[in-house]
């Protein structure tokens, strides 16, 4: 058999979208020519211009990072008592809950895409549920059309946590235009990143200004402080690596779906691997390369082809373990109620 060698380069589950330094100078001269760094300026302004007609959505607002959007969202909404939430996520999402002292009431994820199974959510509604917080786990669409007749049925806000699903479009529409809101994260490992950042994409209108002022310590006017917000505003030099690597977003896409389509060429006739089906009616934007390893067909399990890997310089990752094992937040409720996602966080490897 023939013998690998060692990579020379380090090769990470994700390389940050790195615009030309000649361009981001440019726009380092602009921000300086202009001495406004921060609170609302031309970057910010042109960014969300820009990003509002990418994305196709109605509203949308900046924040300095996906977890303090998704937190203020539930501010915004005024959400009460508990969440009906998925435990195959990462921490931030569940982890806003505890910052808004609401209750996740955590629902089985389905073993066809990790998303939280629509069909058990109403079991769990009670008369203390305000929302619903599904999250679209590495790009994948939920069953958007059930949660949303849930909802509506029983009068039950929705936020998704669309953070892996930049660009993402389902049955022509894009992923942004769903329940009452959805977070993007734009986080340095994400497919199209701002360093760090946020967006919160929404229908209707009365939203802005509420976001607007939760993410700006609640000020009004120089004489008027109308709520208790916070600072997560996103700042001029965030905005502008935005709008350099929106020029590149279309040509990453293309690359992933590219190397989307070698991984699934080499590894289709290996037993024990799987992979995700791409369902039809979803644009996707193949952030990330999820596999399933059955340790029996495989006859290695997740944890020896992620240190193996390790030999070769390929770093991969266990993401979501061992969260919905391990995290005392999730382990406090019955973890008994969510065998799927237990299963999938033992088997799932992604590159
Ligand atoms: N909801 C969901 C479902 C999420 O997945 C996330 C974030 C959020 C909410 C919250 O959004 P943000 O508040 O982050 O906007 C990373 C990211 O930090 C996190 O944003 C992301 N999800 C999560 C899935 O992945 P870590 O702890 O795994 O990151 P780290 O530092 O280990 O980086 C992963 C690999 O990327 C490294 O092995 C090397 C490479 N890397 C990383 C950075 C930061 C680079 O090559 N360059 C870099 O600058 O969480």
């Amino acid at each position: 058999m023939k013998k690998i060698k060692p990579f020379d380069e380090l090769i990470y589950i994700t390389r940050p979208l790195l615009p030309p330094l000649n361009k981001v100078y440019k726009k380092i001269n602009e921000i300086w020519e202009s001495k406004w760094l921060t609170n609302f300026g031309e970057q910010h302004k042109s960014f969300k211009t820009e990003l509002k007609k990418y994305l196709k959505v109605k509203y949308l607002s900046l924040f300095c990072n996906g977890t303090l959007a998704l937190q203020l969202a539930m501010q915004a909404l005024e959400l009460t008592g508990e969440v009906i939430t998925t435990p195959f996520t990462f921490p931030a999402t569940v982890n806003s809950l505890y910052q808004n002292h609401l209750t996740p009431i955590y629902c089985d994820i389905n073993l066809k895409d990790f998303n939280i199974n629509a069909d058990e959510i109403e079991n769990l509604i009670t008369s203390n549920t305000s929302a619903i917080m599904p999250v679209h786990v590495f790009g994948n669409p939920c069953n958007i059309e059930k949660i949303e007749k849930i909802a509506n049925n029983h009068n039950l806000k929705v936020i998704y946590d669309a953070a892996h699903c930049f660009s993402v479009e389902y049955k022509g529409k894009p992923i942004g235009t769903f329940g009452d809101v959805s977070m993007f994260s734009f986080h340095a490992t994400k497919i199209f990143h701002t360093i760090e950042g946020g967006a919160l994409t929404y229908n209707d209108e009365k939203l802005k200004e509420k976001f607007y002022l939760l993410k700006n310590f609640g000020i009004k006017s120089e004489e008027e402080v109308i709520i208790p917000g916070t600072n997560a505003k996103m700042n001029e030099f965030q905005a502008a690596i935005g709008l350099l690597n929106l020029q590149l977003i279309d040509e990453e896409i293309k690359k992933r779906k590219r190397l989307n389509e070698i991984y699934k060429e080499n590894l289709k006739n290996l037993e024990g691997i799987k992979f995700l089906d791409e369902k039809k009616d979803v644009q996707y934007n193949y952030q990330y390369f999820p596999i399933l390893i059955n340790e029996e067909k495989f006859n290695f399990n997740r944890d020896q082809v992620y240190e193996e890997m390790k030999k070769y310089n390929v770093f991969t990752r266990k993401y979501f373990y061992p969260l919905c094992i391990d995290y005392k937040y999730y382990s406090r409720n019955n973890t008994d109620n969510f065998p799927n996602a237990k299963k999938i966080v033992k088997e799932i490897l992604k590159t």
